[in-house]
């Protein structure tokens, strides 16, 4: 039996907890992180790719974007394209900023290499993690490690960055209508491929056929999506149905798709979700664990960093004896995050190909990717929220 004492109690290793602790431990508050998987599978997962300059910035100033810099690709646009029609808004032109390709599968190795370069305790691992005692000042974690030791963590505060279907939101008693959901009646079915991306920005593609998503890791690595339907699995799509689709869809660009055995096939479903209850007592929610976007707009690894780096901050101020950020923290996290759901679900609506829509939902969506084109103050509108609000 192992009993630890602790300031803060981080519930999950993915991108927000990894870099809380690195932002805590620079403001020197000690840190304990508890994640259910193994290291090996939380440096698998594939995933985001597209960073606003805010994350970009948090990364650096805890120290973690050495790699990020040297290895980064810029994108001054981002590419939309309707039934085989394409337009670059170009968003640096309109903003000042770029976007940067780097893949989380990255950032996430980063973290971890300045964790155990500064011999951050994280117990690998470790899946029945149970809060306690939340709404006290002395809140508590218990869990078992793999070889069957139980561990007890005292902590002042606990944050809570296990992702959506994590143990920290559900430890907060919540009723139906603190919860906003939207569930999106289609899946995205990802390929990593090493071969050279399609195009020089992102492009979604809206095509009657449904959805298409050309992304990319490096010049010589690119991860492409496509639109599934509900209930699809992997097994429905053998790769060359998906690089039949994946071409179709992107029409005349999809002629200079270089196709190649896939290094990873997965589908995920898309959703939104907030909740209002971002703090129960001493724990706080950050990231996937408060909030879902659906991919489409690049933004779920991104808001996860602005959450992290208001809570990071709010924490500093809470250890030199003002609790104001931390009071506060979830009022002014929930303004960001509204903003950020708008856009996600405004571009997913724009972009997929949905069964209910008939003739005029469809006429909707026509007109409204010729207002893009036809309209700077469109454009200006998606350029500022893809390059990302302020943190
Ligand atoms: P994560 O990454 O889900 O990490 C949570 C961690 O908590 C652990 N955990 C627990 N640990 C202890 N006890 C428990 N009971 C636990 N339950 C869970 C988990 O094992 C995990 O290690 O949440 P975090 O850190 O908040 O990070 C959020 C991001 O991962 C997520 O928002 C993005 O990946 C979303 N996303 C994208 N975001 C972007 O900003 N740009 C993109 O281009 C982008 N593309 C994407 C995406 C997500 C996708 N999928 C698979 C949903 C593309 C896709 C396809
Ligand atoms: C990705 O590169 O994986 C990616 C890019 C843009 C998105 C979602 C995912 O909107």
């Amino acid at each position: 039996m192992i009993n630890e004492k602790i300031d803060v109690l981080i519930v999950g290793a993915g991108p927000s907890g990894l870099l809380l602790s690195q932002l805590l431990h620079l403001e020197g508050i000690d840190s304990i992180i508890v994640e259910r998987s193994s290291k090996e599978r939380v440096l698998s997962r594939i995933r985001a790719g597209v960073l606003e300059r805010g994350t970009v910035n948090a990364l650096r100033d805890a120290g973690c974007a050495d790699r990020l810099d040297a290895q980064k690709i810029l994108h001054d646009g981002v590419i939309l394209s309707f039934d085989g029609e394409q337009f670059n808004v170009p968003i640096k032109m309109l903003t000042g900023y770029d976007v940067t390709i780097y893949g989380q599968t990255e950032i996430t190795a980063d973290l971890i290499t300045a964790c155990e370069s500064r011999d951050q305790r994280i117990f690998w691992s470790c899946p029945d993690a149970v809060l306690a005692d939340l709404k006290s000042d002395a809140p508590s974690a218990m869990f078992t490690q793999p070889d069957g030791e139980k561990v007890t963590v005292h902590a002042k505060l606990i944050a809570g960055c296990d992702g959506y279907y994590g143990v920290s939101r559900q430890s907060i008693p919540s009723k139906p209508s603190d919860n906003f959901e939207r569930v999106y009646p289609f899946g995205w079915l990802g390929v990593m491929v090493d071969e050279p991306p399609v195009a020089h920005n992102v492009v979604y593609a809206n095509h009657v056929d449904g959805f298409a998503l050309a992304s990319m890791r490096s010049h010589t690595r690119s991860r492409y999506y496509v639109q599934t339907a509900p209930g699809d699995t992997v097994e429905d799509w053998p790769i060359e149905r998906f690089w039949t689709a994946f071409k179709t869809r992107l029409g005349a660009l999809g002629d200079g798709v270089k196709t190649g055995e896939p290094l990873e096939m997965s589908i995920a479903p898309l959703r939104s979700f907030v909740t209002q209850k971002m703090q129960h007592g001493r724990l706080f929610l950050a990231g996937d664990a408060a909030h879902i976007v659906p991919p489409t707009g690049a933004k779920g690894l991104n808001l996860a960093v602005a959450d992290v780096r208001r809570l990071a901050r709010a924490m500093s101020a809470w250890k030199k004896g003002d609790s104001n950020g931390l009071e506060r923290y979830a009022t002014e996290a929930l303004e960001r995050i509204w903003k950020v759901e708008r856009f996600s679900w405004y571009l997913t609506s724009m972009m997929h190909q949905f069964d209910e829509h008939k003739a005029f939902e469809k006429k909707m969506q026509r007109a409204e990717f010729d207002y893009v084109v036809s309209s700077e103050a469109a454009q200006t509108m998606i350029a500022e929220n893809y390059v990302g609000l302020a943190f």
